[in-house]
């Protein structure tokens, strides 16, 4: 018997680059499609964990049909909550990145109905560990689209498209166990893009 979840979802991995001249299309690679939960063990049972990837390596588990980049046509309106754990450091990654992968499968980062829940993703950087959530929107209208037209749904109100993304933000702050003065924040694609790097200058901060 197999447990369907709410949604399919795709494990990718980006290689570390081996030399010059890779770029990010060579490196991100898809490894497996699932939508049961004995199939996300069956997944996570056989992957390397994160603590044993090397530097530069990442996994993002995306909703099938969602590539995890910035320029896909789902994500490109969108931003990412974020948090570094600062490396050496006393919290077991392995752990976090699984508790977060199953708040993704498990559809406990947002109500379902607001749909805004892109992916999830781990980045293995030499002096961190950096975890985020990708959301669709950036919790504001989206320039272009016309008054009041936010994406993310029809006659979602600015407000309500704010408060959308800070409870999704809230929900993988607690998730992560942090304290009140530790800070997870949250910056939209095109910043990142623009910087060429995910250290953009923060949107909101919870
Ligand atoms: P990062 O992994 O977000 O942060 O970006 P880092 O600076 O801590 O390593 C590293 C690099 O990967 C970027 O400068 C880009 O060259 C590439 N990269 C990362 N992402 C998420 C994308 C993406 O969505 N699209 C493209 N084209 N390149 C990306």
């Amino acid at each position: 018997v197999k447990h369907p979840l709410q949604n399919k979802w795709t494990l990718w991995y980006t290689k570390p680059p081996s030399g010059k001249g890779d770029n990010w299309n060579d490196l991100l690679k898809e490894v497996i499609t699932f939508d049961s939960v004995e199939e996300f063990w069956g997944v996570q049972n056989n992957v390397a964990a994160v603590s044993k990837l090397p530097q530069k390596a990442d996994y993002h588990l995306f909703k099938a049909g969602v590539r995890p980049e910035w320029e896909d046509a789902q994500n490109k309106h969108g931003g990412k909550w974020s948090y570094q754990f600062k490396r050496p450091h006393s919290v077991n990654i392995d752990e976090i990145w699984l508790h977060v992968m199953l708040a993704a499968i498990g559809e406990t980062l947002e109500d379902v109905e607001d749909g805004e829940i892109m992916g999830v993703v781990v980045n293995v950087r030499k002096a961190l560990f950096r975890i985020g959530v990708w959301t669709r929107t950036i919790g504001k209208s989206i320039p272009g689209r016309g008054d009041g037209d936010v994406a993310g749904g029809k006659g979602r109100s600015p407000d309500k498209a704010k408060k959308i993304l800070l409870d999704i933000g809230q929900r993988f702050k607690s998730l992560l166990d942090l304290g009140p003065g530790e800070l997870v924040e949250f910056s939209g694609h095109t910043d990142s893009a623009h910087s060429g790097s995910s250290r953009a200058k923060a949107k909101f901060t919870v």
